[in-house]
């Protein structure tokens, strides 16, 4: 595997100067911290080494210093006017250098390999839960049954130097993107199409896979397919589902197990579960309001009914973007480069007309602006995948690709078990009398 060399390669300068500035400047004082900040999620507070992405307020996320348009024009395509290949930023990601068209090609062959083998234990977990559960429920008990595969707990067992514990993380991590999608598509149509399972196809790419394990095989939402897992890959360390991968992995926990961890984070509703809910929100709006086609007048009513209501209007509001998310603005482009009459994305332009006012009339919403959540679902919807509670499950297989990636990247580092401290509401008082 000539990816694992050059990993090597560029690892090791990098993991000397981290040793080196904890041994020469692990004195020096790089922030203040105020008592607002720890009582309010920590917003703010460095307290985390990530590089396999950066999120800036105004400007959204970049990827290894790219933003997504500057990767929609460099990463390999299959098709010149399509979308980027995922497995283009997870090369990104993992090596910190744009990859050829060789490159993307030798990691979707890897998956489509390593895809194959899944232990049968790993459907029957599945098949003992009811069709029912919610599909994060699935999709986590999955990745954690798999876990009976991790190279790094069979290698640790047998004793390993510490210096080599990234490379049965790597294993694992190539091993578990590569079956995440057909864990995601087994759980789509046991739960909505009554078990008639579709094999992968191993010619396809690792996203268009996905697509067509689903059962939706256009181009064009091959497409939808390759762009949705690209932009929701990574969004820098202190999201709920990198900061607890993370945070798991620090105990040497495995691959599964630290994934698994960020992906019941991601299930939460102010965070990955969001783009299911903005889909309750939206319909929930057309049923009261009593039309298909609410006008701009009724949305807003109804939204600031949402908030004396004392709820949030999913899929916006950000606790680190401060204008209108990239991720949005992107599929917003492709909706009106393939769909631009679909009724679901009239909606969502209709929404955002208004719901940034709603929100900063209530003067204490620090980001009125739509996030990622505002419009992929229903994107998807105009493409015919209407099963909502799967959306969470597909946010989730594709931030495998970033969170797993600093995974091997902690353990190339040699960071230590993360341990931060806490006080009691005493001592916080203690502070100010
Ligand atoms: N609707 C209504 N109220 C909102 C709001 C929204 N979309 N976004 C923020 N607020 C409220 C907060 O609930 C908070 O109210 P409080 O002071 O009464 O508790 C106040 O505004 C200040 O919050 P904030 O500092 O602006 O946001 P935050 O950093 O605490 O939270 C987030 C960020 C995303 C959880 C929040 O904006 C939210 O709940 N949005 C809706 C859910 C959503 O879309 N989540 C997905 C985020 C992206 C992702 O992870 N996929």
């Amino acid at each position: 595997d000539y990816i694992k060399q050059k990993l090597i390669d560029v690892a090791i300068p990098k993991a000397n100067k981290v040793r080196e500035l904890v041994k020469e400047h692990g004195d020096k004082v790089i922030q203040e911290v105020t008592m607002g900040q720890v009582l309010t999620g920590m917003k703010g507070v460095v307290g985390l080494m990530t590089c396999t992405s950066k999120l800036d307020p105004e400007e959204g996320i970049r990827f290894r210093g790219y933003s997504i348009p500057e990767l929609k024009e460099k990463l390999p395509k299959m098709h010149d006017d399509g979308e980027p290949l995922p497995e283009g930023v997870f090369y990104l990601m993992l090596t910190g250098e744009i990859p050829s068209d060789d490159d993307v090609k030798y990691i979707s062959e890897q998956w489509a390999l390593r895809a194959q083998g899944i232990p049968t234990h790993v459907y029957d977990v599945i098949e003992a839960l009811p069709k029912d559960a919610h599909p994060m429920i699935q999709f986590n008990t999955a990745i954690l049954a798999m876990s009976t595969e991790s190279q790094f707990r069979k290698a640790y067992l047998v004793g390993m130097d510490k210096k080599d514990y990234w490379d049965p993380t790597y294993e694992g991590v190539m091993d578990l993107i590569a079956r995440l999608p057909i864990i995601a598509a087994y759980i789509y149509r046991r739960v909505f199409h009554q078990g008639r399972h579709i094999q992968a196809d191993p010619s396809l790419d690792w996203a268009g896979n996905l697509a067509h394990m689903m059962g939706h095989d256009s181009e064009e939402l091959r497409r939808l397919m390759r762009l949705y897992m690209l932009i929701h890959s990574d969004h820098e360390g202190g999201n709920v589902s990198a900061h607890a991968t993370h945070l798991v992995g620090s105990a040497l926990s495995n691959p599964y197990y630290s994934f698994a961890a960020g992906m019941n984070g991601l299930a939460g509703p102010l965070h990955g579960m969001a783009n299911q809910d903005v889909m309750h929100w939206l319909n929930k709006l057309k049923r009261e309001i009593g039309s298909e086609d609410p006008s701009e007048e009724q949305i807003k009513a109804y939204a600031e009914d949402t908030i004396r209501k004392g709820r949030v209007i999913p899929g916006y509001g950000h606790a680190v973007l401060r204008k209108t998310d990239p991720r949005f603005q992107v599929q917003l482009d492709f909706a009106n480069k393939y769909i631009p009459d679909a009724p679901y994305i009239k909606l969502v332009n209709r929404i955002y007309n208004v719901v940034p006012g709603v929100l900063t009339a209530t003067g204490k919403v620090k980001n009125p602006w739509p996030n990622v959540d505002a419009i992929s679902g229903s994107l998807l919807t105009s493409y015919g995948i209407a099963e909502y509670p799967i959306y969470t499950v597909l946010f989730g297989v594709s931030r495998a690709l970033g969170v797993l990636t600093q995974l091997i990247w902690d353990r190339l580092y040699g960071l230590p078990i993360e341990r931060p401290k806490s006080q009691n509401l005493q001592w916080f008082i203690d502070q100010v009398d």
